[in-house]
């Protein structure tokens, strides 16, 4: 016996990777169905051995489906997340629209697992955004020996984070810079990306930061722990898949270098590649298609009292999105709805 699965917006970056992951995890389904928009109805996308017809979101009924793993923008979310919710289906949601509501779970099943009874209060279960989701990763295994304080963070992020669009963008740029007959004006982006980084994601907020540097900020106190204070930049950097981040640690206790990359070997979804020589760390191409968050340049940081250093990367649509996705859904078979 398996579970019925819907994935909503599956011809997208985020929702072709779940399909990729339902299938490697070979995750108990017993049906599957395909949704998207009108605008790319009838598209034919993989699942496993199989190929799938994408079906019209609009007109789909939800009655009798156990799970529902929703991959599109935070409108379409509003208007079919609650309806297949109100059906019997849980939303497993990774668009920002329910992440801050009280009443809603967010969460990375590594870091907070027993927060997915909440999914009773509503059907509906988020979802965190890819930077978040792979740093708490690698901060709760901290957090429980040493409790942090503070965590400055810069972000590199890229570019599949803004969806196919945005990574077209990015390679016609480049393209164009060999061939000065072209011009790839902007559009995904504020400025060009090739050869460029772009310090902006989301919008501006009226303190100066940015909406997924706020993002950051409170879905790690979501998440972990409310009393984490966290300051972040966010950066786009011309990269088709994966996300790195650059973290410093202050902690409450001290926590010597050495203990902490033992207590992250040991810490579920990470892998730790830290040797102190050329090419001893993991850089985002290296990181793509894998399941696990890496580790790697981690040190002490001798400017203040409790202060380590780390380099996280992950790939954005796996661990940052659809991996996550896949692994609620697994969470919420096996402590609640035991089907599989
Ligand atoms: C980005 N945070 O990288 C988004 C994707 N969720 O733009």
């Amino acid at each position: 016996m398996g579970y019925r699965i819907v994935v909503v917006g599956a011809t997208g970056n985020v929702g072709r990777e779940m399909l990729n992951i339902l299938a490697e995890r070979q995750f108990p389904v017993e049906e599957i169905a395909v949704l998207a928009s009108r605008r790319s109805l009838g598209t034919e996308v993989t699942f496993g051995e199989t190929t799938l017809k994408t079906q019209d979101l609009a007109t789909f009924d939800f009655t009798g489906w156990d799970m529902a793993l929703f991959a599109v923008g935070s409108a379409a979310t509003k208007e079919f997340a609650p309806k297949a919710a109100a059906a019997g289906c849980v939303v497993i949601d990774n668009s920002s629209l329910y992440r801050y509501d009280p009443d809603i779970p967010l969460i990375v099943p590594e870091v907070n697992p027993e927060a997915v009874h909440g999914y009773k209060n509503k059907n509906i279960i988020a979802n965190p955004n890819c930077s978040t989701a792979q740093m708490v990763v690698a901060l709760k295994p901290l957090h429980d020996r040493a409790k942090i304080k503070r965590v400055v963070v810069s972000t590199y992020q890229s570019v599949s984070g803004g969806g196919k669009e945005a990574m077209e963008e990015l390679w016609e740029q480049t393209k164009a810079v060999y061939n000065p007959t072209k011009d790839v004006p902007p559009t995904k982006f504020t400025k060009e990306i090739a050869f460029n980084v772009i310090p902006h994601i989301d919008v501006f907020l009226d303190d100066g930061s940015t909406k997924e540097e706020w993002k950051m900020v409170a879905e790690t106190k979501k998440i972990i722990d409310t009393s984490i204070k966290v300051t972040a930049t966010c950066v786009r950097v011309p990269v088709f898949v994966g996300h790195s981040e650059s973290v410093n640690i202050e902690t409450e206790e001290f926590l010597d270098e050495d203990e902490a990359r033992d207590i992250l070997r040991e810490a579920p979804g990470i892998m730790v590649i830290d040797k102190r020589e050329d090419g001893g760390y993991v850089t985002p191409k290296e990181c793509v298609g894998d399941f696990a968050t890496f580790i790697s340049r981690l040190r002490q940081d001798s400017t203040v009292e409790n202060g380590l250093n780390l380099w996280c990367v992950s790939d954005n649509l796996r661990k940052g999105a659809a991996l996550n996705a896949v692994q609620i859904a697994e969470l919420l078979g096996r402590e609640v709805l035991k089907k599989g």
